[in-house]
């Protein structure tokens, strides 16, 4: 039994994911040993319904001088952050006159450059060194440190008051969400608002994706356990709206308490996701029923073909696919490598079960039978730019939301 990170309550796992490895942890044969591992295991709190992780490594450990994840990466999610970045100037900056808008854990700038451009004040704030060196030569100003009260407090010292703070996929990150939620309202205007986006339980429930959970995500947010977590600091959920990205995503905006009017859309969602049983303990057995089930289907379906001799390639070395390859049992035996465009994954082995991580170039070269979908949240985008894998009989296997061979 521990205490939950936001009420404090008992709670206790309701599965293992068993030992895990850091999801970013992308390593070269002389770093094998001593490979750090933690048990990943996530429980639900019955009384502030938030979804969380019992243990997580050190933040040092997961963002640091070489984090592995850069989100430009994808030219979809560089249009998701154009829209994001041009919806928050239309609804809350345009009568502005002069609007300051910081993000949390802005990566390489890729929402913030938006801002740059139109010659906002911004400011990034990136506890990732290097990915937060390339926001800045993106003409992103960015700050590289963990944001919490302390850091808050001289942001506004030395810039005022901010009118929208934003984070994507950050805040599900932060263990200690309550210094976090301080510091935002110290941080933010009177009239200001908080505006995050993050996976979200909903959809992880419904399409057991439960690759979701890894390290880095310490909490799968709900509107139910978003809106009792941060009405502890004084802010209040007053706007909700789903997101097509990373699998399922929920886009939460909060402010001081009583400063706006609180959408229909935020009601109507607490609904859902009671009738959902979001809010049920027993929910999240069947969940784990429901994992082992899938974990199953991939490992029958990926033994046969290597029992028959079928070349099967990884398709995207995400984060995510540390928690299903290390979940599941998957080797290098199934796998033969994972082909990546991120060239600091590139020739290194992936987290736990060392499978070798290659440029794009070694699977267009050597097309595989098959290839597993890692990157699956990005599924549009990959199957536009592998017709011609696809086209000359490539086939594909995802596992969300059900183990199946496309086309
Ligand atoms: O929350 C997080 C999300 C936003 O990003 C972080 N904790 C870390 C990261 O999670 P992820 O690694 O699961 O994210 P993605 O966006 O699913 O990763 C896609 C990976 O696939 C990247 O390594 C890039 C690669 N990729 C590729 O090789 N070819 C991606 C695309 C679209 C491609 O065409
Ligand atoms: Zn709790």
């Amino acid at each position: 039994m521990v205490a939950c990170r936001v009420c404090g309550e008992d709670i206790r796992p309701f599965m293992s994911f068993g030992q895990m490895p850091i999801a970013n942890g992308f390593l070269k044969p002389d770093e094998f040993e001593g490979e750090y591992f933690f048990e990943l295991a996530p429980a639900f709190c019955d009384s502030c319904k938030m979804f969380q992780i019992i243990e997580q490594p050190e933040a040092q450990a997961m963002f640091h001088e070489n984090y592995a994840f850069f989100s430009s990466t994808s030219k979809f999610m560089q249009a998701h952050f154009k829209e994001f970045a041009d919806q928050i100037t239309e609804a809350f900056l345009h009568d502005q006159a002069s609007p300051f808008v910081v993000e949390l854990g802005s990566n390489d700038g890729i929402m913030l450059r938006n801002f740059a451009a139109g010659g906002t004040h911004h400011l990034g704030v990136e506890p990732s060194a290097n990915v937060a060196e390339v926001a800045r030569q993106n003409g992103v100003d960015t700050i590289s440190t963990f944001f919490g009260e302390a850091a808050a407090k001289e942001i506004a010292d030395q810039h005022g008051k901010a009118s929208a703070i934003l984070a994507a996929n950050v805040m599900c990150h932060i263990p200690n969400i309550h210094d976090v939620a301080r510091g935002v309202r110290a941080l933010l205007a009177d009239n200001g608002v908080f505006v995050f986006e993050d996976p979200y339980l909903g959809d992880m429930i419904e399409k057991t994706s439960y690759d979701q959970i890894y390290d880095e995500h310490v909490f799968i947010f709900s509107a139910l356990s978003v809106s009792d977590a941060f009405a502890r600091q004084g802010l209040e959920l007053i706007d909700v709206q789903p997101q097509t990205t990373h699998g399922g995503s929920m886009r939460y905006t909060l402010a001081p308490r009583g400063s706006r009017t609180v959408s229909p859309a935020v009601t109507a969602l607490f609904e859902k996701e009671r009738s959902l049983g979001l809010h049920r303990p027993g929910t999240y057995d069947g969940f784990r029923e429901n994992c082992e089930a899938s974990r199953d289907q991939l490992m029958t379906l990926l033994n046969r073909l290597r029992d028959d001799g079928k070349r099967v390639v990884g398709y995207g070395a995400t984060s995510k696919s540390t928690t299903t390859i290390n979940y599941c049992g998957i080797s290098p035996d199934h796998v033969e490598f994972i082909s990546d465009t991120t060239p600091i994954k590139q020739g290194k082995s992936t987290p736990g079960a060392h499978i070798p991580v290659k440029p794009h170039d070694a699977f267009s070269q050597s097309p595989p039978d098959y290839a597993l979908l890692f990157a699956w949240n990005h599924q549009r985008e990959i199957m536009a730019n592998e017709l011609e894998y696809t086209d000359a009989g490539g086939k594909w296997i995802t596992y969300v939301p059900k183990v199946e061979i496309f086309p």
